[in-house]
């Protein structure tokens, strides 16, 4: 680690209150954890930066219990007061805001601008649950009874269990976080244990506000392992909702624990993200788009672009605006304002993108750019872009790396199909400015993805909209929009105000 970059670590450390941070908090406080330990890595150097006591099953257990004890109470806190603590917390996010942000920055690998906005993104998702707070609506609906009314209420579920990835270390919490708590169900958050820091800076600062508040145990965080902590998350009965982003595989796994046993899950998993640039698009838009898409954050974004699928009269000129703009893209420290690359999180994440590219010239593709192990401290590469065909093997997988495979398509009809044609369906875009084709691409016999884009990339999607995706993507959504659902029990309630007891359907019992 270069010593500015230790000297900012050391000054937002301080300020975020974290001395020694440790893994389990509950009720306000960090627990003694029981675990192995876990080392944060800087990945623009390579080097630990922290070691964090992971918990065992055994602290689980104990931060389980916070999260239980503090439903009794928070459940029945009205909503819109619920709406006042999740403010307290998005007014302290703003004061934090740089400090956090620099901390994702370099426990994670993204540069500033991306760290900052991933704060910003969980300063608006409080602001959006404040909101929802005093719209957590349900229906009233006529009843075919005389003197008789019906309506739906929405109850608290209960403890949620959130566990998110590396990538978005502190923003995916958040969307479920702030939901979760207007809502009236404490969070038990299992972060990666690539970012054990970012979690526990966050949790100083839900500490902090939840002290003040007088409502401790409604944010937890457990930092463990998958097989010890994760999995007794997962059986756990007391806990009604898993909400989930990772790898499909991950997913499958959650699926089959949380499944028999009737529990809820919210899947947020892989996407194999394609964009579509039709002939008649704004190239300039297009290409500026994709590259944000493509290289942003190191191509390790859910949405992230994957795929580019280039009408045939475009193609060539595309492939070498995206070449000259692939050599200009400023690739190093995160820290430094004019980087618009920083590294992939570890070396596995470099042998994967290398293994991949391994894959894609066995399978008769061309790296066209790019693509190389940068040799300097560090997880640093090229990003790569591809001549590949929508049929070849390594395409229809999520390597989680900035590869962009192009793919040569007739139109819009063929575009669809290989837009469609992978097993994950997260985010899409077109670019065009034929408004018959963008319909056709918005169409229900058009992209199948939970997000579709026109004249916009697949990623840096607004917390305002439900986010997530169908088929291997898991099917879940979260943040916006009527996403808080999940997150609560409905009930449906019939009141008799008559003397009579008429029988719904017109069925006669007369005793
Ligand atoms: C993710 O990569 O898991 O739409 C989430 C986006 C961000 C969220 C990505 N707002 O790219």
């Amino acid at each position: 680690m270069t010593t500015s970059t230790a000297q900012v670590l050391n000054g937002v450390l301080g300020r975020l209150g974290l001395g020694d941070p440790q893994s389990g908090v509950a009720a306000g406080r960090f627990l003694e954890a029981h675990g192995p330990e876990a080392v944060s890595h800087n990945p623009a150097t390579g080097e630990p930066i922290a070691r964090v006591r992971m918990a065992s099953a055994g602290d689980y257990e104990a931060v389980m219990q916070a999260a239980q004890k503090a439903f009794e109470t928070w459940r029945l806190v009205p909503a819109p007061a619920r709406g006042e603590v999740v403010r307290e917390l998005g007014n302290e996010l703003r004061r934090h805001k740089q400090d956090l942000g620099r901390l994702v920055s370099i426990e994670n690998g993204k540069i500033l601008s991306e760290g900052l906005g991933e704060v910003q993104e969980m300063i608006d998702i409080c602001d959006f649950a404040v909101g929802l707070s005093r719209q957590l609506y349900g229906l009233s609906m006529h009843s075919e009874r005389a003197s008789h009314r019906m309506y739906e209420q929405w109850h608290p579920l209960g403890p949620v269990g959130v566990i998110t990835a590396f990538n978005f270390p502190v923003a995916v919490w958040a969307w479920n976080a702030a939901v979760a708590a207007v809502c009236g169900d404490p969070v038990i958050w299992k972060p990666s244990h690539k970012v054990p820091l970012c979690a526990a800076a966050v949790q100083q600062i839900c500490n902090r506000v939840m002290e003040a508040q007088g409502c401790p145990g409604v944010f937890n965080l457990v930092v463990g392992s998958a097989s010890e902590v994760g999995e007794s998350l997962l059986a756990d009965r007391r806990v009604p909702l898993i909400s989930a982003t990772g790898s499909c595989r991950m997913g499958r796994r959650i699926a089959e624990v949380v499944g028999p046993r009737m529990g809820r899950t919210l899947l947020e998993l892989g996407g194999n993200n394609a964009v579509t640039v039709l002939d008649d698009a704004d190239l300039d838009l297009a290409t500026r788009a994709v590259t944000f898409a493509a290289v942003g954050t190191a191509g390790q974004r859910c949405t992230s672009t994957r795929r580019l699928l280039l009408q045939k009269g475009i193609a060539a000129e595309m492939t070498e605006r995206l070449e000259k703009v692939y050599a200009s893209v400023r690739i190093g420290d995160p820290l430094d304002p004019d980087t618009l690359m920083g590294p992939l999180i570890d070396e596995d994440a470099v042998e994967a993108m290398m293994r991949a590219l391994e894959q894609v010239r066995g399978e008769g593709g061309e790296v066209l750019w790019g693509g190389r192990r940068l040799q300097r401290p560090g997880h640093f590469v090229e990003p790569a872009l591809v001549r590949a065909r929508a049929d070849m093997k390594i395409v229809q997988e999520e390597t989680f790396a900035p590869i962009l495979y192009l793919i040569e398509v007739r139109g819009v009809d063929e575009a669809i199909a290989v837009n469609n044609g992978v097993t994950q369906g997260l985010s899409s875009a077109i670019f065009t400015r034929d408004l018959l084709a963008a319909e056709k691409f918005l169409s229900a016999a058009g992209s199948d993805c939970g997000i579709a884009n026109v004249n916009i990339g697949t990623s840096g999607a607004e917390i305002g909209g439900a986010f997530g995706g169908e088929k291997d993507t898991g099917g879940g959504r979260e943040a916006g929009s009527d996403a808080w659902r999940l997150y609560m029990r409905r009930q449906t309630v019939t009141i008799n105000y008559g003397r009579e007891l008429p029988l719904a359907q017109g069925v006669k019992f007369d005793l």
